[in-house]
């Protein structure tokens, strides 16, 4: 494959070259290259905090959000919640580069420091993990099991996919654009293919190319952790955990869709066509949710007082308008106060204050809607399969007098 040169590396080479020059003396040579080396040796962003995150695997690193905690709206990263498929792969931006290949006109490389010299954006973005709220479906499902936890929100910077794919010269009439990761690893579960396989995941083209689809390297102002994809990951808003590929490496234009492991035997589910035939579909879009985070599920609280109910709720495409609170299981229902302004692809708080005079057994509910028209169910579809839990989960509480 031919590598167009690219005008910025050679800008880098040159500011290096007159540094030298003014640097004067040979004696001076290799002391000041080893400090030109060091200067490039950018390291990653502090982890995950996992003292105070929920460990739901180990190996690979699955780390739960405690949800009743609940109140920066910009997640502090130690507390982000982390999902992994395989090892974290341990990138030194020395050696790292991300290709840009496939369908288009000019193939390139770049390395660390030249994507940090392109036009930066910047993007608060919300991570739910499309098996979020799994541990609540019965019969049991398959995978991580997590509560409440498997989302987070935060504030990430880096360049648009979308001037990538126009330097590229990405052909108008290709089908995906495929983001993969330096991890690899044997899937855990059948059917899967023979041995390891990379992270990979695929994007229409019309989605990739939106100007808010980021390669982010910072998270919340501070280089990403290892575990959060150091040093580049994809932000996809709107769009499920899955799609944001971490530790990339490699964007391929396709001209076909891509059929990979991650969005066809793993992170699928059925859809119904007017003819009520399931067609398998690639999780993508976020679903309409609403989250209570306080009181936490089997609280006590004591009978006449007030309680806040609070929690966030969030969506893809569109914009949470409203969320509704039940106190009786579902019987009847009543408007929550959204907090702050709506800010689209992030989540936005809410708030009920309620006094249970009556002690007794509560099922909490919360159940959100947005600007389309888009309901939470109120009952699991199960063509959905372990993916895209967005039904109200109930939060039961006691009240003693
Ligand atoms: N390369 C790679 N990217 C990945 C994953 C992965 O295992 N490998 N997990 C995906 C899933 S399923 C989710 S939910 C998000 C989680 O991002 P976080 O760990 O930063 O919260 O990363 C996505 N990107
Ligand atoms: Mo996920």
């Amino acid at each position: 494959m031919i590598m167009s040169p690219l005008p910025c590396s050679a800008g880098v080479d040159s500011d290096r070259r007159f540094f030298l020059r003014q640097a004067g003396a040979a004696a001076v040579w290799p002391w000041l290259s080893a400090r030109l080396e060091a200067a490039d040796d950018q390291p990653a962003g502090p982890g995950p905090d996992q003292s105070v995150l929920i460990a739901r695997d180990k190996e690979p690193l699955c780390l739960e959000f405690p949800f009743a905690t609940l109140k920066d709206f910009q997640m502090p990263n130690p507390q982000f919640f982390v999902r992994n498929h395989f090892t974290i792969p341990q990138l030194e931006v020395q050696n790292w580069r991300l290709r840009v290949e496939g369908a288009v006109q000019r193939p390139f490389e770049l390395t660390y420091d030249e994507l940090r010299k392109l036009p930066a954006h910047t993007q608060t973005t919300l991570i739910e993990c499309t098996g979020n709220g799994r541990a609540f479906l019965t019969p049991r499902a398959k995978g991580v099991q997590w509560e409440l936890g498997g989302v987070s929100n935060a504030q990430w910077t880096g360049v648009a996919l979308a001037d990538l794919l126009r330097r590229a010269g990405a052909r108008p009439d290709a089908a995906e654009i495929i983001l993969e990761g330096a991890d690899f690893g044997e899937p855990s579960s059948e059917p899967r293919p023979a041995g390891k396989i990379h992270f990979a995941r695929s994007l229409p083209f019309s989605k990739a190319r939106q100007p808010n689809v980021l390669l982010a390297y910072l998270m919340n102002g501070e280089r990403l952790a290892p575990a959060h994809g150091y040093p580049l990951r994809a932000i996809v808003p709107g769009w499920y955990g899955v799609a944001m590929v971490k530790w990339l490496t490699r964007i391929i234009v396709a001209e076909r869709p891509f059929r990979g492991y991650s969005q066809t035997f793993d992170y699928s589910y059925f859809r119904r066509g007017p003819d009520q035939l399931p067609i398998v579909v690639a999780v993508g879009e976020l679903q309409v949710k609403a989250q209570i985070a306080r009181p936490a599920r089997g609280e006590m609280l004591p009978a006449g007082k007030e309680v806040r109910i609070f929690g966030a709720a969030w969506t893809g495409e569109s914009e949470v308008t409203r969320v509704d609170i039940s106190t009786d299981g579902g019987k009847t229902w009543q408007p929550a106060n959204l907090l702050d302004k709506p800010i689209p692809y992030t989540w936005r708080f809410w708030e009920m204050a309620w006094r249970p005079d009556q002690p007794g057994r509560y099922r909490l509910l919360a159940r959100a809607a947005d600007r389309r028209g888009h309901v939470q169910p109120l009952e699991r579809n199960p063509d959905l399969r372990n993916y895209l839990i967005s039904h109200p989960v109930p939060v039961e509480v006691e009240v003693r007098g």
